[in-house]
């Protein structure tokens, strides 16, 4: 990023937020100047030929903002239940960029109650954190049924000038696991979920406002209560929607499929917990994350992977404590990081890439983990399942790649998946098709990842009735064993 043609800033990863300050500009005409580089090289250990594409161009918002001397950093507002009742505790983070002390106020209202004012000083350069507690006797959860969202809102003065302001949401919900259960709100949760790429035959993955929405509608018409944002964070605008609509998040940092040899480049460890340190401050209020994901089927079976996932639930576990961590993992009985995370998570293809029954296959799977791993007795995900249907490619044979064969694997995957006692629930691979790298032609009909629901141009396959009609059928017992518990 340049200014004027000098350098300010510059950033490593297309999906997470950064800022630069410049200090002492004349009131006159400037030229910012953004350089985005997709070319794969050995300094990048994340964007590497992949299964997805790797678009160039700026595919983020870019904010300018004008500040003065002293501004609001950010708001981080932890609600959590006791004693029958909500409290949130709530962090502000004040940052003087001016060359001198300043002594400043900040005046918080939390979901319309207006706390007490605190006073910082603060010396030329430094940054500062002020904290308030409070209790929300009113407060309405956040929940798929009911996304009750309150309003943060910090305003910053230095004397009786308001020179800064800091407006955000948050959601009083709280994410528990409880044995072989994820709890939202005390009660059990029951995933129905897509994975979703950010891709888009018109926009790439800079999906604009109207594009989101638009897939979120097709994703709740679906029946989905939940979406996982498929390998790397996602823009805020679609964190927005889910807050608002109650789709439930797994977010994850960015990483697909990289071997032990990938996770050996010098800059995969600080490019991977650079992400997280990004992606977590700046999605922390949202409450529709309920989890953390990292490293999607990256080298979880070896001693040297395990460090990297070790290291990196560590880091997540420090910027917050108040969600469970997973990863998706594809080494079937070979994986041996299944003690770190929080929830046990698998991504399986029984019926496409090997031709056993589901059933058998996720039985023999869980059985293992129970008997041979770190994560027995934990909440069980399936985090991908999925097959290949290219969309218009019809044969009554039920051939591999038809729209009938994806519609029969998908009857059967998700069947078999959902009636397992011990499975919190699905991730579909995936929402719609998306482009991939031209270095994975070969097994890409179309250069192309076409395991959607939908085909790139959100268009119905023939597996999208089954899936509405099995995750509806699903939503309906889910709420009858409920009704039944309450009895
Ligand atoms: C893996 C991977 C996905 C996608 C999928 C597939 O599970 O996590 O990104 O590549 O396989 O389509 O085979």
């Amino acid at each position: 990023m340049y200014l004027d043609g000098k350098k300010i800033a510059s950033h490593y990863n297309a999906y997470t937020i950064f800022d630069a300050i410049v200090t002492d500009l004349e009131n006159t005409v400037h030229t910012l100047t953004i350089r985005a580089d997709n070319r794969f090289s050995k300094d990048s250990a994340l964007h590497i030929p992949n299964d997805y594409m790797s678009y160039g161009g700026v595919s983020r918002p870019v904010v300018l903002e004008q500040i003065r001397g002293q501004y609001i950093r950010s708001i981080r507002v932890t609600p959590h239940y006791r004693e029958n009742c909500w409290h949130a505790d709530a962090e502000v983070e004040v940052q003087n960029i001016s060359g001198q002390t300043a002594d400043v106020e900040v005046q918080l209202t939390l979901a319309g109650q207006k706390l007490p004012s605190r006073h910082i000083s603060l010396e030329a350069g430094a940054s500062g954190t002020l904290c308030w507690s409070a209790v929300f006797e009113d407060a309405e959860e956040w929940s798929p049924e009911n996304p009750a969202l309150y309003e943060a809102a910090a305003y910053l003065k230095n004397g009786n000038e308001l020179i800064d302001d800091l407006i955000d949401r948050f959601g009083f919900r709280r994410v528990e696991i409880s044995g072989k259960d994820i709890l939202l709100n005390g009660k059990k949760l029951r995933i129905r979920g897509l994975c979703r790429h950010e891709d888009h035959p018109q926009f790439g993955c800079a999906l604009p406002y109207s594009a989101i929405a638009a897939d979120l509608e097709i994703i709740r018409h679906l029946g989905a209560n939940s979406v996982r944002t498929s390998h790397y964070p996602n823009d805020e605008l679609f964190l927005d929607l889910c807050d608002e609509q109650g789709i439930l998040v797994w977010e994850e940092n960015h990483a697909r499929g990289l071997s032990e040899a990938d996770m050996k480049n010098p800059n995969f460890e600080a490019q991977a917990e650079r992400v997280i340190e990004e992606m977590i401050p700046a999605h922390y209020n949202h409450p529709s994350i309920y989890i953390w994901g990292i490293l999607n089927e990256c080298a979880s079976d070896s001693e040297y992977g395990r460090e990297c996932y070790r290291k990196q639930f560590e880091l997540i576990r420090k910027l917050d404590s108040s969600r469970p961590c997973s990863f998706a993992s594809c080494k079937f009985k070979t994986d041996i990081c299944f003690d770190l995370p929080d929830v046990v998570s698998y991504n399986i293809y029984p019926l496409w890439y090997h031709d056993t029954l589901v059933d058998e296959y996720l039985k023999d799977l869980y059985c293992w983990v129970q008997e041979e791993t770190g994560g027995a007795g934990k909440p069980f995900l399936v985090t991908e399942i999925g097959a290949g249907g290219i969309y218009g490619y019809r044969n009554p044979a039920h051939s591999k790649w038809t729209e009938e064969y994806q519609a029969m694997a998908l009857e059967q995957q998700l069947t078999g998946v959902l009636k397992h006692p011990d499975c919190t629930g699905v991730y579909i691979w995936q929402f719609c098709d998306i482009r991939v790298s031209e270095e994975w032609f070969g097994g890409r009909p179309r250069t192309m990842n076409n395991k959607g629901i939908v085909d790139e141009y959100r268009r119905r396959k023939l597996s999208y009735d089954v899936v509405r009609r099995i995750f509806l059928e699903d939503a309906e017992t889910a709420v009858k064993h409920a009704q039944t518990a309450l009895q």
